[in-house]
């Protein structure tokens, strides 16, 4: 009798866009192969856990039926790539779309490995490298990944990534490029100081014909000069602190055989969802919903995610958007149809939103699949939250948007350095407590206490949000106020994260 062994699966959802045929398929593999959840993660794709090893080969097939796969979703190669889902902005989100889908197709593994193992496709006469022209034989040094935002929203946290774009829009909404950022990145390991999150930089601005060739060109940069000795410090973040901006850009620039251009400017409002009805320009309407943790399943008494929008993908006629704070979006449903959809959220009790530090929260899966949590995140934050709650309500804070994300392991899945809160597990039931980031996504924030134990979280940041009530500046977020309070020193960038 072989082992029941268990597994993980991981779609590649380019853009998180997902119609509601492959919803249901999707949700029918959640129940028959899976532990009865579909998992939306922070990188706007599904997960899948408990899969066990003797059904893998009928979930594949599944996926394959819904016209998904999983390749690239994880190794060393451009992974799920990201683009905003502000469907506000009709034509700035289709052009996101585009470009990520696009830069998706044209960097995916040309390997039909995955059709060969797991649907028994044909074997493929010859080397690797004759159908890799752009990985090779030895792909990458490290994971890459790429986002596209549309501003004024940074939803997709551009910031933390080795490449992103970011529309710059005209007067009239209409795209005139893209700007282009490298060397974001999160992944850190506790106690190593030469491993460290890092905000990407604006290296310069491209037309939108020149976009995917400048994104091949970033990353086969990153695939010769990245680091291959050692995997902590293989990422485009330490590369581009190795060689320096400059050069870097040049190099880029060499492959592509154009200049780029100097940045333009940008402003982004913040790094989350926007909850609840909102109109596009085209007159469709999108419902943003908030599933915490992205963990789409049945609640007793509570929210019915999975029977809910297994229902509503059965008479939606858009499609669904998966967000990179792992929410869910019914997008495109025609002006006719709002009031059925709108029964059906409420027959479910699907959440439009919630309180305004719940809202903003993130946390990553950690215990009990991950293999490298230190300690629990999704199956914590939900009641640190009512705890915080609390304090921030004594203090009248209790619709203040303050960002708070954690994670189990110092590896950032749930993006927790660029909150204003982040708490990184340290051991059972310990953290390290970060605080000083943007509210925007746009600065890091810095150690503000060790090894903080659960229970003392709550009375840790109670005098915190106490100051800020009282001595704020109108419109001031908690993660500025920190700093200029003098609670935290104001990180600048990557290396700079240790110092205290
Ligand atoms: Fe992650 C590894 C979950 C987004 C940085 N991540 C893992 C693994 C696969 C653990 C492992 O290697 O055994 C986790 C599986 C847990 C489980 O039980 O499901 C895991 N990562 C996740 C997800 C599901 C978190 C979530 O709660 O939603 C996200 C799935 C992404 C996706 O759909 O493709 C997820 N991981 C991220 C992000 C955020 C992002 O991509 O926007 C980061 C930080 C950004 C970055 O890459 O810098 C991230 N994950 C890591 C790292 C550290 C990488 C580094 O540079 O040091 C690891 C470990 C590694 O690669 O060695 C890791
Ligand atoms: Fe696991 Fe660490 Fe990622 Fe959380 S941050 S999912 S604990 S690897």
């Amino acid at each position: 009798l072989e082992k029941a062994y268990s597994f993980m699966i991981r779609l590649r959802i380019a853009g998180g866009v997902v119609t509601p045929r492959q919803w249901l398929i999707l949700d029918n593999l959640a129940t028959t192969y899976a532990n009865g959840t579909l998992r939306a993660t922070t990188r706007q794709t599904f997960q899948y856990h408990g899969v066990i090893k003797s059904n893998l080969k009928r979930a594949m097939a599944a996926i394959d039926s819904a016209l998904l796969d999983t390749i690239a979703a994880c190794g060393d190669v451009n992974r799920n790539v990201m683009a905003a889902t502000n469907p506000a902005q009709v034509g700035a989100h289709k052009a996101a779309y585009e470009l990520g889908k696009t830069i998706s197709d044209t960097l995916l593994p040309k390997t039909n490995a995955w059709r060969e193992i797991w649907l028994d496709g044909e074997k493929v006469v010859g080397g690797e490298e004759e159908f890799e022209p752009v990985y090779g034989k030895t792909y990458l040094p490290r994971k890459f990944k790429i986002v596209i935002a549309v501003p004024p929203s940074n939803e997709v946290d551009v910031f933390a990534h080795d490449l992103g774009f970011i529309a710059i829009l005209d007067k009239k909404n209409q795209l005139t490029g893209w700007n282009v950022t490298v060397g974001g990145g999160m992944g850190m390991t506790h106690g190593e100081t030469d491993t460290f999150p890092r905000t990407a930089e604006v290296m310069g601005f491209c037309k939108p014909e020149d976009a995917v060739k400048v994104a091949e060109a970033v990353m086969t940069v990153q695939r010769d000069w990245g680091n291959r000795k050692s995997r902590k410090n293989a990422r485009l973040k330490y590369t581009i602190e190795r060689y320096g901006l400059d050069a870097f850009r040049a190099e880029v620039e060499k492959r592509t055989g154009k200049k780029l251009g100097a940045p333009k400017p940008f402003t982004f409002d913040s790094n989350g969802d926007r909850y609840g009805w909102t109109e596009g320009d085209d007159g469709r309407h999108h419902l943003t919903l908030y599933v915490p943790s992205g963990r789409i399943k049945d609640v007793e008494n509570g929210p019915q995610f999975l029977s809910g929008l297994r229902r509503i993908a059965e008479v939606h006629e858009g499609d669904f958007r998966l967000t990179a704070n792992q929410n869910v979006i019914i997008a495109n449903v025609p002006a006719g149809k709002r009031a059925e959809i709108e029964a059906l959220v409420d027959e479910y009790k699907l959440t439009k939103g919630a309180g305004a530090l719940r809202r903003n929260s993130m946390a990553c899966v950690a215990l009990p699949t991950c293999g490298l949590a230190l300690a629990e995140s999704e199956r914590y934050l939900p009641d640190l939250i009512s705890e915080l709650e609390e304090s921030l309500a004594s203090h009248g804070l209790q619709d203040d948007e303050i960002t708070i994300r954690s994670t189990g392991c110092p590896n950032g899945c749930a993006r927790p350095y660029i909150a204003e809160i982040g708490l990184v597990g340290r051991g059972p039931e310990r953290y390290h407590l970060y605080l000083g980031a943007a509210f925007d996504g746009s600065r890091l924030s810095k150690l503000y206490k060790e090894d903080v134990e659960a229970k003392d979280i709550k009375a840790t940041l109670d005098p915190l949000f106490a100051d800020y009530a009282k001595s704020r500046k109108p419109g001031e977020h908690f993660g500025d106020f920190v700093i200029r309070a003098g609670h935290v020193a104001k990180t600048t960038n990557g290396p700079d994260f240790h110092t205290r």
